[in-house]
């Protein structure tokens, strides 16, 4: 109870006084506190890259060092489930090579273009500020916005 409580100050403590006013859904700011190892307010491409890792990892159930659909699907069912069938069309666009499988390769690549997508005023990391009001997936990129 007493970690509950104490959230919105360490949010308060971690986003800047402006960002914490942007139009950033509640969800996503968790998650960027989270991403943002140093809470210097802003995810540089190490610790995004860390992120994205451990969700590799993650989703990587029989550590193969490649994700199959089903794998893909189990930690999608995890993380927000209902979102199926969006995750099947993003599966196919980041199977560059349509082997079957999202090998690191295939998905650094899509974090690449995404990170550079996010980073609005490209100084080189996400900010909130970057995030504020806009989709966070570019057209086509592949990417799927999980609600
Ligand atoms: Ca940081
Ligand atoms: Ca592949
Ligand atoms: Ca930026």
């Amino acid at each position: 109870m007493r970690m509950i409580a104490l959230l919105p100050l360490a949010l308060a403590a971690a986003l800047p006084a402006r960002a914490a006013e942007a139009p950033v859904p509640l969800g996503l700011r968790l998650l960027f506190v989270a991403v943002d190892r140093n809470a210097d307010g802003r995810i540089d491409s190490a610790e995004a890259d860390q992120f994205l890792d451990r969700l590799f990892a993650q989703a990587d159930a029989n550590g193969d060092a490649r994700l199959s659909l089903d794998e893909v699907l189990g930690l999608q069912a995890r993380l927000a489930p209902g979102a199926g069938d969006a995750v099947r069309g993003q599966f196919r666009r980041l199977d560059r090579n349509h082997d079957g499988f999202v090998d690191g390769r295939e998905a650094n690549k899509a974090a690449i273009a995404h990170f550079a997508f996010l980073d609005a005023d490209q100084d080189g990391a996400i900010t909130l500020a970057d995030l504020a009001g806009r989709d966070l997936v570019a057209p086509g990129s592949g990417m799927t916005a999980v609600k």
